[in-house]
């Protein structure tokens, strides 16, 4: 069973102004697309074939750099249209998620502050991430090109439950080289009540 493009779970134009839709429909329509078939086609007739893409991930830094930066594509942009929803739609960080990561982090804002650093900082393509680590505690990470958390090679292991896209094709056609504008302008579109969802199976 090949891996197929998930639909976007809103209208291309349901995130503006703070996304716009034309970056959304290429995004989705031609970037994502791109990686699903590269990976179908990387992982055809291989022990690959008919595994999960969690699978895969695990295995990904040993697979070759098409199943590694397509398959990596294919997760980390399914999981990314999964946490985004139309502002005022996803609710607020709140509940177990929310404790945690004050006490984690000191405050939202914090938190806030030190994810944007992390996105901020990712030297050209790449992601930011809030994941959960094997003890159950939250993580702020970034990972180069189409890395995630969950592959073999990850320098910060953990279960990714937001993901930030910080290639220039997330975000150039609306905001230019003006990466920081659009990382605050991700938080107004976050799905939350996705995220928490995300925690509470991470937790276990
Ligand atoms: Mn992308």
């Amino acid at each position: 069973m090949a891996f197929e493009l998930p639909a976007l779970p809103f209208a291309n134009n349901a995130l503006e102004p703070h996304f716009d839709a034309m970056t959304m429909e290429i995004h989705h329509d031609r970037h994502h697309n791109g990686y699903v078939n590269n990976l179908n086609n990387a992982i055809a007739g291989t022990d690959l074939e008919g595994k999960t893409i969690e699978e895969i991930m695990a295995v990904a830094g040993a697979s070759g750099a098409a199943v590694r930066n397509n398959g990596g594509g294919h997760y980390n942009h399914s999981l990314f249209w999964s946490i985004l929803a139309p502002q005022g739609v996803g609710g607020n960080l709140s509940g177990s998620l929310k404790e945690a990561v004050i006490a984690q982090f000191g405050s939202i804002d914090e938190f806030k502050a030190k994810f944007k650093t992390a996105a901020g900082t990712r030297f050209g393509s790449g992601w930011a991430w809030l994941g959960v680590k094997a003890d159950g505690s939250l993580c702020v990470c970034s990972s180069p090109n189409q890395d995630n958390p969950l592959m073999d090679v990850a320098e910060c292991p953990c279960t990714p439950i937001l993901g930030l896209d910080v290639w220039e094709h997330a975000y150039y056609l609306k905001y230019q080289n003006k990466r920081p504008d659009y990382i605050d302008a991700f938080w107004t579109v976050v799905n939350w009540n996705a995220v928490e969802a995300r925690y509470a199976a991470a937790k276990g």
